[in-house]
């Protein structure tokens, strides 16, 4: 018998992968949308007519409940969130709202529907924020530094308390920065690539940047979200963080980018004080141990390797056009 999967988030970047994961395992696969005036389906467009969706908002509690009943899951993937950092100083009552707690409203929407379903929380790095040891695993105690991170905390704890409260099967996944094609033009990693490729053919002179020192474990999304559907189908639940183990600067970031293309990034990277957050995460690197002894996870794609993925990917979006 096949399984039910109901994935949030499956518009953005995870949601695209582990949707595409699931299917190859033969789940029907449902996806909770949010109804926008213009619809941009990009990161599904190869996939939306084998996903069955179903239209809610985080928000919208009652929204949630139907689509628990309506797709009858087996795993649930809470993948949605304002998941941008630096607009959580813009909107941190959203932020708040959906970040934190849209964790409660799906995990509710669970409990009062389908309690054994087993339920995923995308959990992330930015807890760890002003970092109180390095490497970071599981044991860390959080120190978050943006609106964005204080309400991944609210989310992480109230999964650690559905599960300890109600025993439900309910994981979070402490996942370091993951990128891809698919990234959101605003991150760091695909704003470099978009910009390298845009450089190259000409229509675009320069690159403004924020803080180019800050180190980040950067990882490729589609070896994450393998780890996603591994914390589902264990014996009991548990929290695992997932990270690379090797850290890096924006400034490498860079460098690797403009070099791959033949490009000397000194000759357009210009420092904007706009890009520059009011608290930063200056270092993150993750050791995911756990993960690889308990879950078998492992990773696939290395750093240089995405990065000239990204760019590849960008160049050859533009020449198509
Ligand atoms: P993403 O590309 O920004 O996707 C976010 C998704 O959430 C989109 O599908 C978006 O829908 C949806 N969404 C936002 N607000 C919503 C709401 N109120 N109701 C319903 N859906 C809503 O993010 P991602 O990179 O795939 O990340 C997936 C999850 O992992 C997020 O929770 C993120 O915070 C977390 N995470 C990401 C990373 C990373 O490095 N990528 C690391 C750790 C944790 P629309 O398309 O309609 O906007
Ligand atoms: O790519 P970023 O915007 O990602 P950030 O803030 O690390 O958050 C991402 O990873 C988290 C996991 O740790 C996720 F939970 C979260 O949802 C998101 O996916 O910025 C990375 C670094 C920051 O230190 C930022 O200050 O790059 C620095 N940076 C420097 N210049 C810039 C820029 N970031 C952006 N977005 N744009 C710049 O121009």
């Amino acid at each position: 018998m096949s399984k039910n999967a109901l994935v949030t988030g499956i518009t953005g970047q995870d949601g695209s992968y582990l949707a595409e994961l699931l299917l190859e395992k033969g789940y029907k696969v449902y996806g909770l949308r949010r109804r926008t005036s213009t619809p941009i389906m990009d990161n599904i467009e190869h996939i939306k007519n084998e996903i069955e969706f179903i239209e809610g908002d985080l928000l919208d509690q009652g929204s949630l409940i139907n689509a628990v009943r309506k797709s009858s899951p087996d795993e649930v993937y809470n993948l949605a969130a304002q998941s941008f950092v630096a607009t959580s100083w813009e909107q941190p009552v959203l932020t708040g709202q959906a970040t934190a707690i849209g964790v409660t409203n799906m995990l509710d929407a669970v409990r009062l529907t389908k309690p054994e379903a087993r339920f995923y929380q995308a959990s992330s790095s930015e807890m760890f924020g002003k970092v109180v040891e390095t490497p970071q695993k599981e044991t860390t105690p959080f120190y978050p530094r943006s609106p964005y991170g204080v309400a991944k905390v609210y989310g992480h704890w109230i999964t650690v308390n559905y599960r300890e409260s109600y025993d439900m099967y309910a994981c979070s996944g402490i996942l370091f920065n993951h990128e891809s094609p698919r990234r959101g033009v605003e991150f760091v990693t695909r704003k470099v690539t978009d910009a390298v490729a845009r450089i190259k053919m000409g229509l675009q002179s320069e690159l403004r940047m924020g803080n180019l020192d800050a180190k980040r474990d950067w990882g490729f999304a589609g070896d994450y979200v393998k780890a996603m559907w591994l914390m589902l189908q264990q014996d009991s639940p548990d929290d695992y963080v997932i990270s690379t183990g090797e850290t890096h600067t924006v400034h490498e970031l860079v460098e690797i980018a403009f070099g791959y293309a033949g490009l000397n990034w000194r000759d357009y990277v210009v420092i904007d004080p706009k890009f520059v957050r009011p608290a930063e995460v200056d270092l993150l690197l993750g050791d995911s141990t756990k993960a690889q002894e308990k879950l078998g996870w492992k990773l696939e794609v290395g750093f240089e390797e995405l990065v000239k993925m990204m760019v590849d990917s960008d160049l050859k979006k533009l020449n198509q056009k």
